[in-house]
């Protein structure tokens, strides 16, 4: 009865829904497949999509909730303009409204004359885009085209700087490519979780209920480790639960590592056959005793040693981490140890096992793939290699030259330039920074020093449109099509199913109108997403993301697809490097040797110079800011299970705002009580760069000497409500992504809330008294 091409006919008794169509969640990375019904061409119902192979129909709630979302009052129905053509200074009211709506030629004239003469006189290195991981893969292509293949910047970053950086960093660093290898399915044969720096429960919710299912399938013998600096609810399925010190991660790694090569619960022939570096990796992880390694992290050394123990005695041991440990500026050694475990153990390529970093947003995955980051080209190719540059020039019809050699700027570091007065032009697509973005200070400062400012969102306003000189309205998901690939690399169609609210138009087609504008019409003809996919599918071809089997045809008529896929009949691939444990090598992008008269089994299989994957030696390096007498406290940041970050859809939502109104703090009762702060009081929470109030939470759900804020709010909602005025934007030196869960702070009650305070016991008082 169902189509998977996007729409049928409603056949079921709800008079009210027009017609069905299947997608894909604009949030998380689980992407789970929807079906969503249109009523008067309006979005009215979200549902899940039980055909989508992926999550088989399951959901959470916040998708639930877009179709209050969708068409409100604050979108940005046309072009805006300043009148004057400047943006806010620092401090101006946010409610400001000095923008002129102008039609798209306008807007776009302007845009392209300012950068062309911005280049002119300052060199492409002076234009910037930042653009986001829920970008379809198209506009990601088309973006990073005009500006590294024709502009001739490399200034292209994303906010997945914030948040994959350092999980690419480590699988290419370990396995020659990124690429996470295992997939969802796995869930359903592992027998031991290992969730690090996760919050899996509030953040990929769907597959974290699939762990729940797996382990009440057979409770005695599948174990769950979470290590995580509070307990959060994912700590609740744990069977062991190591709360350590924010950033120890690396200690703890090596410290199980340890116990792994002492216990002899290694899988020598798989490292003999398949991996480099381990001779040399025993020599560090010499300097990590157990009892050491348990000391930095703060945690019993008998419960390190458990965790191995669990990890090696284990069949299937699959491992999800995110941003507690991404995060960091020990951030890519992190993922380095954490791979190496699976190295060791041979826990990779089979079924129920592997390294599995999550992706955070709908499309991050599909943004590697694009070359969507400061450093990369299309199809896992770098700016730094001289034959990826030229084979995508060549592709691109571009003169010999144009993608200019060295890596663009990333996040912090564009920001910096930007409010030194090096970057003049900044067009800021999908993404919120200032709410995001670390030390937002300088982040505001930036908004209003640069020349040209152009921002495309779906609403105004936010903390970061309120900047723009040009500010153009983004078609959201539903109003526009695309494509989209999840943490298990499956590549979803999302059809348009219904029309853009006002002028709104989708980012790709906006980037290639300004391209046009600039004289690069012929090289940016697309007729629709579909031209774009087909264009950027080809340049996968032969690589280790191999898209070139994949069209919006094939999508739309078969559904959704995990890459890689290289040919037009190839069904896709579940795992990466299955090969390593059949004997077989059919790894895409890699030397199949049957037939070299080589071994089979030794088969070049990872992506690297020998085909053997690197055991790395991560040194452990504390957070770049430890807590000292005047910030004895580390706060760590993240997120809220009924908030979707800078909260512009989900905090439209009644029923989602349930519960978290306004910004918290946990802390420990230890601290709490040396700070005579109670639970309820608002506190100041303030670092070297700034402050931020909050309420106190108080407990022990979170270790003694840390406390823990979600970072939602920005300075739109209230100047001290945003975590980010205190954080700092220190980054890890491979990766560039920033330390978003580790910074000094003191916290003590809120100047002046004392008197509120002792008002309130009074008026307590007098009402008990009463009684
Ligand atoms: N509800 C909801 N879901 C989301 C999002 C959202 O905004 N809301 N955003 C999506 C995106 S883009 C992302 S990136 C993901 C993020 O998903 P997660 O990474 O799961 O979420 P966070 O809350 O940022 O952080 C995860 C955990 O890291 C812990 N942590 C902090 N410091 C350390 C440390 O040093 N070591 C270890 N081991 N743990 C540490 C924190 O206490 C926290 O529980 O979520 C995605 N899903
Ligand atoms: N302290 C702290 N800071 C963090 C983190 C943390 O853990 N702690 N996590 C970091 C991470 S991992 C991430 S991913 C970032 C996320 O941070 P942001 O990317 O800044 O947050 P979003 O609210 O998702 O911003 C998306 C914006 O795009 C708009 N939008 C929605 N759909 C479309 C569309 O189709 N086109 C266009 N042009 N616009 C659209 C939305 O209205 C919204 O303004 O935050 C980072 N910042
Ligand atoms: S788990 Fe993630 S992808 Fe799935 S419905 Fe929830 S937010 Fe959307
Ligand atoms: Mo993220």
């Amino acid at each position: 009865m169902t189509s998977r091409n996007g729409s049928r006919a409603n056949r079921n008794a709800n008079g009210k829904v027009d017609r069905w169509h299947d997608t894909y969640c604009p949030y998380c990375g689980v992407g789970c497949g929807l079906r969503v019904g249109v009523s008067n061409g309006k979005v009215a119902k979200v549902r899940g999509n039980p055909d989508h192979p992926s999550t088989l129909g399951d959901l959470c709630l916040k998708p639930i909730h877009l179709p209050g979302a969708l068409d409100t009052p604050d979108r940005i129905r046309e072009p805006l303009m300043r009148a004057n053509g400047r943006g806010m200074g620092m401090g101006t009211p946010s409610a400001d409204t000095g923008f002129q709506s102008v039609t798209w030629e306008k807007a776009t004239t302007y845009i392209a004359e300012k950068l062309k003469h911005i280049i002119e006189e300052h060199g492409p290195g002076a234009v910037a885009f930042y653009g986001s991981g829920q970008f379809t893969t198209e506009d990601y292509y088309v973006a990073n085209k005009l500006l590294k293949g024709f502009i001739g910047s490399n200034n292209f970053d994303a906010n997945s700087r914030l948040c994959m950086a350092s999980a690419v960093a480590g699988y290419v660093t370990a396995l020659g490519s990124d690429g996470p290898p295992p997939a969802y399915e796995d869930i359903d044969h592992a027998d031991c979780f290992f969730l690090i720096g996760s919050n899996m429960a509030d953040c990929h919710p769907v597959l974290f209920n699939r762990i729940r299912r797996r382990k009440k399938s057979d409770p005695e013998n599948v174990k769950i480790i979470v290590v995580d600096p509070r307990e959060t609810r994912t700590a609740a399925i744990a069977d062991l639960f190591l709360p350590i010190r924010p950033g120890s991660d690396v200690a703890l790694l090596n410290g199980m590592m340890n116990v792994l090569c002492s216990d002899g619960k290694v899988d020598q022939a798989f490292i003999a056959e398949h991996t480099s570096g381990h001779e040399e990796l025993l020599d560090t992880i010499g300097m990590f005793p157990t009892e050491a390694a348990a000391r930095v992290c703060g945690i019993d050394e008998s419960d390190l040693i458990q965790a191995a123990r669990l990890f090696g005695d284990s069949h299937g041991v699959l491992s999800f981490w995110s941003m507690g440990l991404n995060q960091s500026v020990n951030g890519v050694a992190k993922n380095q140890a954490v791979i190496n475990l699976h190295l060791a153990t041979g826990q990779i390529g089979k079924k129920g096992s592997g390294p599995f970093s999550l992706t955070g947003q709908p499309n991050a995955m599909g943004g590697r793939e694009a070359g969507g980051l400061s450093h990369l080209l299309p199809g896992y190719r770098t700016i730094a290699n001289p034959t990826h540059r030229q084979e995508v020039e060549q592709f691109w019809g571009t003169p010999e030259g144009r993608i200019a050699p060295k890596p663009g700027l990333a996040a912090v570091d564009m920001f910096d330039a930007a409010a030194r007065g090096e970057v003049k032009a900044m067009w800021i697509m999908c993404t919120n920074p200032v709410v995001s973005m670390p030390n937002i200070d300088v982040i505001e400062k930036a908004m209003s020093k640069l020349e040209l400012l152009v921002v495309t969102d779906a609403y105004h306003p936010t903390d970061t449109t309120q900047y723009a000189h040009v500010l153009l309205p983004a078609a959201q998901w539903s109003e526009r099509e695309g494509v989209m690939t999840n943490s298990e690399r499956r590549i979803t169609y999302l059809p348009r199913m219904v029309e853009p609210v006002g002028k709104a138009k989708p980012d790709w087609r906006i980037l290639a109108d300004v391209a046009a504008a600039m004289g690069f019409a012929h090289d940016f003809e697309f007729e629709s997403a579909e031209d774009v996919f087909n264009e950027f599918t080809q340049l996968t071809k032969g690589r280790v993301c191999d898209y070139s089997g994949v069209s919006v045809g094939r999508l739309k008529a078969e559904g959704p697809l995990q890459w890689p896929v290289p040919g037009a009949d190839h069904p896709g691939t579940a795992r990466l490097y299955s090969s390593l444990h059949d004997g077989r090598s059919t790894q895409p992008g890699v030397e199949n040797s049957a037939g070299d008269g080589r071994d089979a089994k030794a088969a070049a299989v990872f992506a690297t110079a020998d085909g053997k994957a690197k055991f790395n030696t991560p040194e452990f390096v504390p957070p770049a800011e430890l807590p000292n007498r005047r910030f004895p406290l580390l706060l760590t940041t993240g997120r809220l299970r009924n908030q979707w970050h800078t909260m512009t859809r989900t905090g439209k939502s009644e029923s989602l705002m349930k519960g978290a109104r306004e910004p918290f703090l946990e802390i420990h009762p230890v601290d709490a009580v040396r700070r005579q702060i109670e639970e309820g009081d608002v506190v100041e929470i303030r670092s070297r760069r700034g402050r931020v109030w909050a309420k106190a939470r108080v407990t022990e759900k979170i270790r003694e000497g840390a406390c823990f804020m979600p970072f939602h709010w920005g300075r739109l909602a209230g100047r001290f409500d945003a975590a980010n005025n205190v954080t700092l934007a220190e980054v890890d030196p491979i990766s560039l992504e920033p330390e978003l869960k580790a910074c000094a702070v003191e916290v003590r009650l809120r100047p002046g809330y004392e008197a509120i305070r002792a008002t309130k016991l009074f008026q307590g008082l007098a009402k008990a008294i009463k009684r």
